[in-house]
């Protein structure tokens, strides 16, 4: 059976079905790296995850490497100019992941707008009996700008319009046959917007493309809502100006330096958090390992993959 290098551990369905073409070797469980990396230096099929990904000292390790398949659609951990000069194949986990996301998207917004997480508080703090919860802002009406339009963009989109918002957004290119109005700046996007939606990759153009005066621009009474990346925004401006009321709310499902966090926005009731769950839904889950099966069962079949980055 071909080797198999598993940078992270994945759910049972992958691990049975790889399993079945390929002897697998657990990367995560190695006590010694080095020593680990050199006895498997004979594989050409890698498996790894959006957070651990790949780094060129691991492809140089495996110098008889073929394809890294990606369990996730962002591909930012892993070095992809490193891949393309080493001619390793790179397959990622895009569309099957879209629906998902999107639907966190529309559900973080709710929570934010409707403060349904902290009226929960409300009621289990036994407060309702003294009097009624205050009252909330609304979806409807309000207007939304998405930075990147992209497949989940879109999805987000089309929610949003069920949902009776305005959609602009903003990207590095005008989408000419897209309906929604395009901003050039995302400054003056925000400026313009209630929700600030971001869901563009991470990686060294997009460190902090929300910085303070994008989240200035949008104001105290604007929201940020992040699902790409962390990396995306100016965490510690986000924090100031939330304390400050400078920025009037967040949503956000991806951090910085997940799991770790900062612990103030713990204390902020125009905040809500989610433990980076975009995809993580069973059917999701489901569909995204079996990309990533399908990708490196192409591929050690001599077929071109399915869902290729590089
Ligand atoms: O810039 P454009 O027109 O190529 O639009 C892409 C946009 N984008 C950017 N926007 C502004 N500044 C940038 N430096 C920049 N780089 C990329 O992000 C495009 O509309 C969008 C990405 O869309 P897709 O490639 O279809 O990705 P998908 O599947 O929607 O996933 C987006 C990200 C992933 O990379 C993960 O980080 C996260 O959502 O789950």
């Amino acid at each position: 059976m071909d080797d198999l290098v598993m940078i992270g551990p994945m759910q049972s369905s992958v691990m049975d079905s790889l399993g079945k073409k390929f002897e697998i070797h657990r990367y995560w469980e190695a006590g010694n790296k080095v020593d680990f990396l050199a006895q498997t230096s004979n594989a050409r099929f890698l498996a790894t995850n959006g957070h651990d990904g790949c780094s060129a000292k691991i492809m140089d390790a495996l110098p008889k490497l073929e394809i890294i398949s990606c369990y996730g659609v962002g591909t930012d951990s892993i070095d992809l100019q490193a891949a393309k000069d080493r001619g390793i194949r790179v397959t990622n986990t895009p569309e099957v992941l879209s629906d998902a996301v999107a639907e966190l998207a529309l559900g973080l917004m709710l929570g934010l707008c409707r403060r349904i997480v902290d009226a929960d508080q409300f009621i289990r703090d036994g407060k309702w009996t003294s009097g009624g919860y205050p009252l909330t802002g609304e979806l409807a009406g309000s207007k939304i700008g998405i930075l990147g339009l992209g497949r989940i963009g879109k999805e987000i989109a089309t929610r949003a319009q069920a949902f009776k918002m305005q959609v602009v957004y903003h990207g590095r290119t005008e989408q000419r046959f897209e309906p929604f109005p395009y901003y050039a700046s995302l400054e003056d996007m925000a400026r313009d917007v209630d929700w600030l939606v971001a869901v563009i990759p991470g990686g060294a153009s997009t460190t902090k493309l929300v910085d303070r005066n994008v989240l200035k621009a949008l104001g105290p009474k604007g929201a940020v809502i992040n699902l790409g990346r962390g990396s995306l925004i100016d965490e510690a401006a986000m924090i100031d100006l939330l304390k400050s009321g400078e920025l009037g709310g967040a949503a956000l499902d991806v951090f910085e330096e997940e799991p770790k966090m900062p612990e103030d926005l713990w204390a902020m009731s125009n905040v809500v958090l989610s433990p980076h769950q975009g995809s993580a839904t069973e059917k999701t889950r489901w569909a995204m390992g079996d990309l990533v099966v399908r990708n490196l069962l192409a591929h050690q079949d001599g077929m071109p993959t399915i869902t290729p980055v590089v």
